[in-house]
């Protein structure tokens, strides 16, 4: 199969099936609601007894044959006035959302999330296509600037060429489809290379985007492992700008992959991982610290690039707080992803697994463990429970740890301090502060060398167009997802000036 056609969507229920033949909004997606909860849990009945539709491994040889072809395509779909292609966004919300179930029960079985989590993400999902369309028409359009008596000044912002998109596991329907959309929108064509564990949800969505009224030579999907086909596309002369999310260590292996070619000097848009901290002073409210620590540490399996992985007690509140985190771990209920009693569902798979036990086991040997939530026989093999130690030290935890496994210290001395050490461990993605004390949220805000800062609140991912997302230091390059400035990175810009006193 080519490359270029990406059919593996093949085997989802279609709308019809699901809805009747009623569109939906998937904000009204309620699982609260019988009639509404019900065709997502046949989707995911459905999906479980057919199994997720396989997809073809693309070698590195296809990588560099789509990167032509798609080259050869972009101009076609760049000279497209940007009201057209805003239009096929907007299309491609509309059967996103048509399609809730289907796409949700994809995002349970093959990504083992829960049933709230995939709600949430398709949700996310169609805001972009709608956010991006919408600043398409804003921030794209051509723009008039000022000169003298003569001469005609204009800025444009045109597709760079062939954009390359790597996308991670942890939410394969939400990054994949804004980096996409972003990417499209702006004029490039696009190479996207899913994760390797998720790559059915990417397939049903490219071709979505393609019924949506992408040009199919626009868009490749090149599935396969990173290290091949991801390095396949970066490498190449015709990649015009990458859009990455993921680990920090392949932000910077691609980095020096774009530094190293004698090519163009392209853009990177990197998303990458982080070291979460949550400062709590000795005026805050423990029942609303522990809501915001239990689901920033522990819902979706701890598996948010924004989850809290370092929670910093003020000592004169710690033992209170401490004590309600434990009450609170021993109601978590682990299940099954797609039950609806789930709290949290499993890891991603067995090298996760792997690697979080052997964290788990360190810690258990050289710090104190807090609570662990209870732990159902069947599950062990997949699920890690969530867990909470405390150490002697923030510095203790150097690396960015993805999983529902929490890091206690506690503080005391001046909050400046405890900013500029969580500041030195070199990440720079999210931020929790609880405090009763508005002046001094503002002031750990001003100190702290991150993008997101969440306070008095559980410390989420992107809202589009509302909190949009992304770090700095070690956690990426900017600009934010799902905001005002992102657009444009994917664009190159060309001023075009006309004298027009000249004769003829
Ligand atoms: O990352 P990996 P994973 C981060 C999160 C965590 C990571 C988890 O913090 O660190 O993502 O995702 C491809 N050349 N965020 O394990 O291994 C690989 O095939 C080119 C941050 O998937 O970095 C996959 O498609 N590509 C976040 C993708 O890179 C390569 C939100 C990511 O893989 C490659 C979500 C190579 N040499 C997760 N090697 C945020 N900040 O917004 C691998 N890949």
């Amino acid at each position: 199969r080519s490359p270029l056609q990406p059919a593996q969507h093949a085997g989802l229920p279609a709308p019809a099936a699901l809805y009747g033949n009623s569109r939906r909004n998937s904000a009204g997606l309620d699982l609260a609601v019988p009639e509404q909860r019900a065709p997502l849990l046949a989707a995911v009945a459905a999906l479980r007894a057919t199994g997720v539709p396989a997809v073809h491994e693309a070698a590195a040889a296809q990588a560099a044959a789509a990167m032509a072809t798609l080259a050869a395509a972009q101009h076609a779909w760049s000279e497209q006035p940007v009201g057209q292609r805003a239009a096929v966004l907007r299309r491609a919300a509309d059967l996103l959302e048509a399609r809730s179930a289907a796409y949700c029960a994809l995002l349970a079985v093959e990504a083992g999330k829960t049933l709230p989590d995939a709600v949430a993400e398709l949700r996310e999902a169609v805001d972009f296509c709608r956010y991006y369309a919408a600043q398409a028409d804003e921030r794209l359009a051509e723009i008039t600037l000022p000169g003298p008596t003569g001469e005609r000044n204009t800025l444009r912002l045109h597709g760079r060429g062939v954009f390359v998109c790597i996308s991670p596991w942890n939410f394969p329907l939400a990054i994949f489809a804004g980096q996409v959309v972003a990417a499209l929108v702006a004029g490039n064509a696009v190479a996207a290379k899913p994760a390797e564990q998720t790559p059915a949800v990417a397939a049903a969505f490219t071709a979505l985007l393609v019924e949506a009224g992408v040009p199919a030579d626009a868009l490749a999907l090149l599935h396969g492992p990173g290290e091949t086909v991801g390095a396949a596309l970066v490498a190449h002369p015709l990649c015009a700008g990458v859009a990455f999310t993921g680990s920090t260590q392949v932000a910077k292996i691609i980095q020096r992959t774009l530094a190293a070619g004698d090519g163009p000097i392209v853009p990177l848009i990197a998303e990458t991982g982080g070291l979460n901290a949550m400062v709590v002073d000795s005026s805050a409210l423990p029942e609303q610290v522990i809501d915001a620590v239990v689901r920033s540490a522990f819902h979706s399996a701890g598996q948010r690039c924004s989850a809290l992985r370092l929670l910093c007690v003020h000592e004169a509140v710690s033992d209170g707080v401490i004590e309600m985190l434990a009450g609170a771990m021993a109601e978590l209920r682990l299940g099954a992803p797609g039950e609806l009693a789930t709290d949290v569902g499993p890891v991603i798979d067995a090298e996760a697994h792997a690697h979080l036990s052997r964290h788990v086991a360190r810690l258990e040997r050289e710090a104190r463990l807090i609570a662990r939530s209870p732990l159902p026989a069947a599950h062990a093999a997949t699920h890690i429970a969530p867990v909470a130690f405390e150490l002697a030290a923030l510095e203790d935890l150097r690396e960015e740890i993805f999983g529902p496994v929490l890091h206690v210290v506690r503080w005391k001395g001046p909050v400046e301090a405890l900013v500029a050490r969580i500041n030195a461990l070199g990440y720079g993605l999210t931020l929790g502060v609880q405090t009763r004390i508005d002046s001094r949220a503002e002031r750990i805000a001003r100190l702290a060398q991150v993008g997101n800062v969440y306070v008095n609140r559980n410390m989420i991912g992107a809202v589009v167009g509302v909190q949009p997302f992304g770090g700095e230091g070690r956690s990426g390059t900017g600009p934010k997802a799902g905001g005002p400035n992102y657009l444009p990175r994917f664009c190159a810009e060309q001023t075009l000036t006309i004298n027009t006193a000249a004769a003829g």
